[in-house]
């Protein structure tokens, strides 16, 4: 067994971070459409992040932002002339779809792909498939320059396998990582992995009034294309009453890492079965551990409102047991805060908890985890990969006086019209491509 850790790779937040209320069923982000957004202080937060997780011990890395708005869609559309005419006939024609075309969405990296580690998969490489995030407008464009920056973190094909998305047909809704859970003994070693989905697309079954985001289809063909074992392999159903409760992806309401899974009674719609699954998946590998909340202890709604499982889940250096990374709402909140203390306070798997500050995120139904990506690297495997693309003291540096830089205080909705808006973007990512040394002609606007 090669020895193996958990790099997390964040979202670096956009310079268009804003409130546009374009997801359907993520409650958060209706209720603060329309809200004047800080994206300068968005970026902080999430570097932030980023800086505790490098200092507290982990491999820390970076995706980078998208090109947005998005002038190649915009172009298909018909509208054409220069690119500040594209704009502003897109924006006199039609906001909604210009607000679609300019979100800053491609930093809730864990919605960027899902990732299999080498140990995981038949031909001993890590294989990444990006989400083509069909179900959503403002997402589904986000798959193509997603699987460009994971080319770019890992160019090496000795090492890793970067997929295409799957086809953007419902069908094959995907939405990467934030409905996927890997469990192990050690990261190094074989783990199970748990794909989570929201319908059967081939099937007549009872929907969910607020979209399911992820069908059964997707997870299966993902876990083919990986090489994934089938007998380490669980497939498992979300409760229809989780999404309809506002969980628009599965880590909502679960998270997993290491041997324990971490999730609301309400999570899944066959819970006996699917932790009978697990477990069954598990034999011989190790022992899973179990941590249900029940809805007495958190209702699902203050579950959701709190973000208490959109925390992440981690093994920090030192540490005996895991320590959970939740947001400060999950602190105010007096249902998911006393849950927390008594965490601390007991003798399961997670130990400690730690509070973050990612509210510009969080307002939009992002908290610490649908910031990051997690991959599993050996050694070998972080040595190949993009150095400019993980978080040391220099490129950390570099990023906060780049947001500092370039990016506004704040953000009206109707600013989005703006070609200004556009045009310091557009000069902001070109620079960032040196930065993080992602390669010539990286975004669509450097070609
Ligand atoms: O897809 N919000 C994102 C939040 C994604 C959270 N990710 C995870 N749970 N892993 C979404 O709904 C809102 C954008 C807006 O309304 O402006 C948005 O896309």
């Amino acid at each position: 067994m090669l020895k193996a850790f958990e790099a997390n790779y964040d979202g670096l937040i956009g310079p268009t971070h804003n409130y546009g209320g374009l997801s359907e069923g993520n409650l958060a982000s209706a209720n603060n459409a329309g809200l004047i957004s800080r994206p300068k202080e968005a970026a902080l937060q999430g570097l932030a992040k980023m800086k505790l997780m490098h200092d507290s011990g982990l491999v820390q890395g970076v995706l980078p932002p998208q090109a947005r708005p998005d002038l190649t869609q915009l172009r298909l559309m018909g509208f054409s002339g220069t690119d500040e005419e594209v704009l502003m006939n897109a924006w006199r024609a039609n906001p909604k779809l210009v607000r679609n075309m300019s979100s800053a969405s491609s930093m809730w990296a864990a919605n960027a792909a899902t990732i299999s580690p080498s140990a995981d998969c038949k031909d001993g490489r890590l294989h990444l498939t990006p989400a083509n995030l069909s179900t959503m407008l403002h997402r589904s464009i986000e798959s193509e320059q997603t699987e460009r920056a994971l080319r770019a973190a890992f160019s090496n094909e000795k090492f890793a396998v970067v997929h295409e998305a799957l086809p953007l047909q419902s069908t094959y809704a995907d939405e990467g990582a934030a409905n996927h859970v890997r469990l192990c003994n050690e990261q190094g070693e074989q783990g199970i992995e748990l794909f989570v989905y929201g319908r059967d697309a081939l099937a007549s079954e009872s929907t969910t009034n607020f979209p399911a985001r992820q069908t059964m289809q997707s997870c299966h063909i993902i876990a083919t294309r990986h090489g994934l074992s089938g007998a380490r392999t669980v497939f498992a159903k979300q409760a229809i009453r989780a999404i309809d409760a506002g969980a628009f992806h599965n880590d909502v309401v679960c998270v997993g890492a290491k041997r324990c899974l971490f999730y609301h009674e309400y999570a899944f719609e066959d819970t006996r079965a699917t932790l009978a699954n697990i477990s069954k998946a598990a034999e011989g590998l190790f022992e899973p551990q179990f941590v249900e909340v029940s809805k007495d202890d958190v209702p699902i709604a203050h579950a959701i409102k709190a973000y208490l499982f959109n925390s992440m889940l981690v093994q920090l250096p030192g540490k005996e047991r895991l320590t959970l990374i939740a947001p400060t709402e999950t602190e105010d909140n007096e249902f998911t805060k006393a849950y927390c203390d008594k965490l601390v306070n007991g003798n399961g798997p997670i130990g400690d908890v730690m509070y973050v500050d990612v509210r510009q995120s969080m307002r939009n139904g992002g908290g610490p985890a649908c910031l990051r990506l997690r991959v599993v690297l050996t050694e070998e495997e972080r040595a190949a990969a993009n150095q400019k693309m993980l978080i040391d003291g220099g490129v950390y540096g570099k990023l906060c006086d780049w947001v500092e830089r370039h990016y506004r205080d704040e953000l009206a909705p109707d600013d989005l019209g703006d070609p200004s808006l556009m045009r310091e973007s557009y000069t902001a990512l070109d620079e960032l491509t040196q930065i993080m040394d992602l390669g010539g002609e990286f975004y669509p606007f450097q070609k």
